[in-house]
């Protein structure tokens, strides 16, 4: 076989299949959800190196990269003195609701700060937040996304944008779980395969197909 048709017959290496109407989605990579924080992710700080080389790949392509973080008032309705489920995390403006150290954020990065009224938890980055037609009006089709935590923040952020009508990859190297049970971890990537998400890791971003 020569070299062109070798070519023609497999992926190339090193191509990109980012392209035109690919945005990438960085989910809630804060101090609160990483180890020693008030929410902590088990290896949730192990996102942050695999995130920023996603991050380089969409600046290099000159595509759009969004932050988003959870940006609670004090007396969040989430928090266990409200009745909620969590510890309090993720108090706007306070250093546990900072982006994670070492987190490659751009200058042209787009914050989106959700959850920030007491009365209503949101998990998804496109509650209350513009973030869908943030995405439309810079002719986005595509989200990959990653980062913390894979059985809530991500989940519904991913929920949400597929019945937005994008297309979705999950970056399945750059997600990490909460658990309050065993196994939630799994069991949301595989909720979000079934509603019609693809994965992606590092090794195969360049094998996307269309
Ligand atoms: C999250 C629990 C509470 C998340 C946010 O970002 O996944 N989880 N608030
Ligand atoms: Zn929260």
């Amino acid at each position: 076989m020569d070299e062109r048709s070798d070519r023609t017959a497999h992926a190339t290496p090193g191509a990109p299949s980012l392209r035109p109407g690919d945005a990438l989605i960085v989910v809630d990579v804060q101090r609160d959800f990483l180890p020693g924080g008030a929410l902590a992710v088990a290896e949730g700080d192990q996102v942050v190196p695999v995130l920023n080389h996603y991050i380089a790949r969409f600046e290099q392509a000159d595509l759009p990269t969004v932050f988003t973080r959870d940006w609670h008032p004090r007396d969040h309705c989430s928090f266990r003195a409200q009745g909620g489920p969590w510890p309090p995390h993720c108090v706007a403006d306070s250093a546990g609701a900072a982006f994670a150290p070492g987190l490659a954020l751009p200058p042209s990065g787009h914050l989106v700060s959700k959850a920030t009224t007491a009365e209503a938890d949101v998990y998804s980055g496109f509650q209350g937040t513009g973030l869908a037609d943030w995405l439309r009006e810079r002719g986005c089709r595509r989200l990959f996304v990653g980062g913390l935590a894979t059985d809530y923040c991500v989940r519904e952020t991913v929920r949400d944008a597929l019945a937005a009508g994008f297309a979705v990859v999950l970056l399945r190297d750059a997600v990490r779980a909460v658990e309050v049970q065993p196994g939630d971890g799994a069991r949301a990537e595989q909720a979000m395969r079934e509603a019609g998400a693809a994965s992606a890791t590092l090794q195969t971003l360049d094998e996307v197909p269309p």
